[in-house]
């Protein structure tokens, strides 16, 4: 008879970092709960959370290495998966260099401490420009502004919102998403805490959505003109005299720029491409300068859209211009206790960012931080030529269902030479895979959000352990990703994996010591890494990572300071306290000050200058929308979150329904340049009139993904309408909003026709 022991086990799912209880009993999760005690989320947890234990137990999941065979997929054992990429892999490196592999990943990296550190460490190995992520679907460009205006690409500044007095939120769903590039558990709660004390939350969002609703006020904007709006918001505030950066002045260059930049943007001037009437942006602005403190925060609809970076930085310069950037209730820098690129170095000042450093073969598109636009991975493998991509490394992706033009970069992957998946899933994207390697479930491995902790609304660290031993035939992805890398490096398959780890966690240490500005400076590498024994894998790292990090006993033996021993004795986290004022520490600029109008964003003020004169033509555009029960395209696998009618419909207000025929409940067919899909209708005023709104990461059609519970619930995939033509220049980020589409009824008897 087994015996129940609980655990505690950060949810890995999305940015929140919720804590969960859970019952185990022998190799089963019987109970499921939000853990009460945990230091950040206080027992909230949202109906997604039971995907945690639902995908540990999905029969679906993929356990052992798939080989692709004219038969189908074939188990096969770690060393022949291992062995056979080595056989196709080295000789593609060989014969046409490295960037001939490319590399897509996706977004569960993010919340996988093996993925974060190892990842990297893979990524170098291959020494491919053919890099792509996630990303540039994505939040690239808040990184880009946020590189140029702080000095380091995750130097991004996260709403105060425990404490702010105005809350003003463009393209951001948090009673949806639960927040992003916002980590703060219980939003809801949060918002009604902002309104409890007097507060007011506005959102500006082209749909009433879920937060729009709890809102103080809703303000429908046509979709991609947010920097208009914001510039708007910028020039009123110098137009009626309440610019008040305060203390902040002294700090920022560029401020007389900014003026002068938004001098053409009066709010009569942007009001009708906006559909945003000037005395609306005018009391916005008035009451903006008015609050206490405000945050004005962006996210998903400002990002992926044609004026991603450009939005992004106005995010921030009204931060900065109300003078909120950096203060309680403002906007502020979260202090994370795992260490990152803004608190190492110098304090104050630093390198800055370089971007376009290289670009895409085909279309000339710009590097950032090392990595190219998703939206350009497609005619990247189907364009011949040198350094084309002939193999293709995919490591938790599913690009086919989340990146533009799905149906170009479906038949890209049909046409590649050679492709490794790392994936739970046989699902659109891995089903091209010649060899699948599987991840074990979250639950077989130990947390630490290491990227999300970057952007907390509190300073909070929360270690977790894996909740089960891994089975004896898996693997965990932190040694796959070393295999891949002793393949890689040329080091065979069957390298000596715990031989590069040390060589990882040296090169750490090493550069730690040499570095004048860290307080471990001159200390013995030696000594420094024996104080770490008998660690290995992420944990030796994790804990390197917390030591030498700014709460770290910096190997000094203070009991009070931060080590992952300490954290191992608080199962319910650390709170290391309410965000702090970083001014001007945090700064990573050359010129140590925040960069206001830099060069690379203020050249593209020209063409949001053009936009300014755009008017409603009929025409409509398609934005998307993120549900509840759902995650990206990867959870539609799990009963609880799928049950229930049909979520992948589209949104269509009822002037436009009349106008195309469009009925509630029957079907329309949506095209665009990119492509076309059939969709069902939902007929409501809660999307502006212009505006058709689908959900992204459906379309689980496809006969070769091995999804029972996804197929029966199908829907569209939205981005085979997504068009990769269409990027925001400074970024490299897809535009996923504001698609230009067409619309036509489809009736049920020709639907019944095509099907
Ligand atoms: N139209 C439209 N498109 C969008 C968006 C949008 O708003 N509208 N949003 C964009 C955004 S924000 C994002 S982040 C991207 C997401 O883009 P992707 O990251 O490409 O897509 P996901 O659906 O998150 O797919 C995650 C993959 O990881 C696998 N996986 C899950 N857990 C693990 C694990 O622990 N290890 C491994 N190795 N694999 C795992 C899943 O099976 C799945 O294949 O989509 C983007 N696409
Ligand atoms: N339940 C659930 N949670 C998730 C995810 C999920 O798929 N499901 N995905 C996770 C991921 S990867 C991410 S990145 C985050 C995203 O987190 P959020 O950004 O909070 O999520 P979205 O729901 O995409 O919110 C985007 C909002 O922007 C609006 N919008 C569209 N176009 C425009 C525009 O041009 N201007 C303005 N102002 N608004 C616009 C949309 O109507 C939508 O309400 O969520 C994460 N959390
Ligand atoms: S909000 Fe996010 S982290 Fe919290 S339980 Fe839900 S999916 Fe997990
Ligand atoms: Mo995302």
């Amino acid at each position: 008879m087994s015996t129940s022991r609980t655990a505690y086990r950060t949810c890995p799912l999305c940015e929140a970092t919720c804590g969960l209880e859970l019952t185990i009993e022998g190799d089963q999760v019987t109970a499921m709960r939000g853990d009460d005690d945990d230091v950040f989320s206080h027992g909230f947890i949202c109906p997604k959370a039971t995907g945690v234990r639902s995908l540990h137990e999905d029969p679906d999941r993929v356990r052992r290495p798939l080989l692709r065979t004219p038969g189908g997929f074939e188990e096969v054992s770690w060393d022949d998966a291992f062995a056979e990429i080595d056989r196709r892999l080295t000789p593609i490196l060989a014969e046409h260099g490295r960037d001939a592999v490319g590399s897509y990943l996706g977004n569960p990296n993010a919340h996988n401490m093996d993925a974060i550190i190892y990842g990297r460490v893979l990524m170098k190995a291959l020494g491919s420009k053919n890099v792509f992520s996630a990303a540039t679907a994505d939040q690239m460009p808040k990184h880009v502004s946020a590189g140029l205006m702080f000095g380091t690409l995750i130097s991004i500044p996260v709403p105060d919102v425990d404490r702010t007095g105005y809350f003003l939120v463009l393209g951001a769903n948090p009673l949806a998403s639960n927040g992003s590039l916002l980590t703060a558990p219980d939003m809801r709660g949060r918002l009604r805490g902002i309104q409890d004390r007097g507060g007011r939350v506005v959102v500006v969002d082209p749909r009433r959505s879920r937060t729009a609703e709890v809102a103080d006020e809703h303000v429908f904007i046509r979709p991609g003109m947010d920097a208009l709006f914001l510039f708007s918001l910028v020039h009123t505030l110098f137009d009626e005299g309440l610019a008040a950066p305060g203390p902040l002045a002294e700090m920022t260059a560029g401020l007389d720029q900014v003026e002068r930049l938004a001098a053409d943007f009066a709010p009569e001037a942007v009001a009708d491409a906006c559909g945003i009437d000037a005395e609306t942006t005018r009391r916005i602005a008035r009451e903006l300068a008015a609050a206490d403190s405000a945050a004005v925060y962006g996210r998903i609809g400002t990002c992926t859209q044609e004026f991603g970076t450009l939005a992004s930085w106005l995010v921030d310069v009204l931060n900065v211009v109300t003078g909120n950037l950096d203060r309680p209730g403002g906007a502020m820098f979260t202090r994370p206790a795992a260490g990152t690129s803004n608190t190492r170095g110098t304090p104050g000042q630093g390198k800055g960012v370089k971007l376009g450093r290289w670009q895409t073969r085909v279309r000339g598109v710009d590097e950032v931080f090392g990595e190219l636009p998703c939206a350009c991975l497609a005619e990247e493998m189907d364009t011949p030529g040198d350094s084309q991509i002939r193999a293709l490394l995919t490591f938790a992706g599913n690009p086919v269902l989340s990146t533009p033009n799905a149906g170009r970069l479906r038949d890209a992957l049909e046409s590649l030479e050679f492709m490794v998946s790392v994936d739970i899933y046989v699902n659109e994207t891995t089903r091209h895979a010649d060899v699948i390697l599987p991840a074990p479930s979250a639950l077989y491995r130990s947390h630490y959000d290491l990227a999300l902790y970057n952007l907390a609304a509190r300073n909070v660290a929360n270690y977790s352990p894996a909740v089960f031993d891994l089975p004896a035939d898996a693997l965990g992805e932190w040694e796959v990703l070393l295999r891949l890398t002793g393949i890689a490096s040329g080091q065979g398959y069957d390298a000596d994996i715990e031989a590069i780890d040390d060589f990882v966690v040296s090169a750490l240490i090493q550069r730690e010591v040499q570095d004048p500005a860290s307080p471990l400076t001159g200390r013995s590498p030696d000594e420094l890494l024996k104080a770490l024994e008998p660690r290995r894998g992420p944990e030796r790292i994790l804990d390197w990572m917390l030591r030498s990090g700014p709460y770290g006993d910096q190997f000094g033996g203070d009991a009070d300071r931060l080590t992952l021993e300490k954290l191992e004795a608080a199962p319910h986290g650390i709170d290391l306290g309410p965000l702090e004022p970083r001014l001007p520490e945090v700064l990573r600029t050359p010129s140590g000050k925040i960069e206001l109008a830099p060069e690379r964003i203020t050249t593209d003020v020209e063409r949001l200058r053009a936009a300014a004169s755009r008017r409603q033509n009929g025409g409509m555009v398609l934005i998307g929308r993120r549900q509840l029960r759902s995650n990206n395209s990867w959870m539609h696998n799990v009963p609880q979150l799928v049950k229930g009618k049909e979520r992948c419909t589209a949104h269509i207000h009822p002037d436009d329904a009349e106008r195309f025929g469009l009925i509630d409940g029957e079907q329309t067919q949506v095209t665009s340049r990119a492509g076309s899909i059939v969709v069902p209708v939902e007929v409501t005023d809660a999307v502006m009139p212009g505006v058709i709104s689908i959900p992204h990461g459906w379309g689980h059609d496809d006969p070769e993904a091995r999804l029972t519970v996804a197929a029966e619930h199908a829907g569209a995939n939205s981005n085979l309408l997504a068009d990769e033509e269409l990027i925001d220049p400074l970024s490299g980020n897809a535009v996923l909003n504001g698609i230009p589409v067409e619309l036509s009824p489809v009736r049920s008897e020709q639907a019944a026709a095509v099907a």
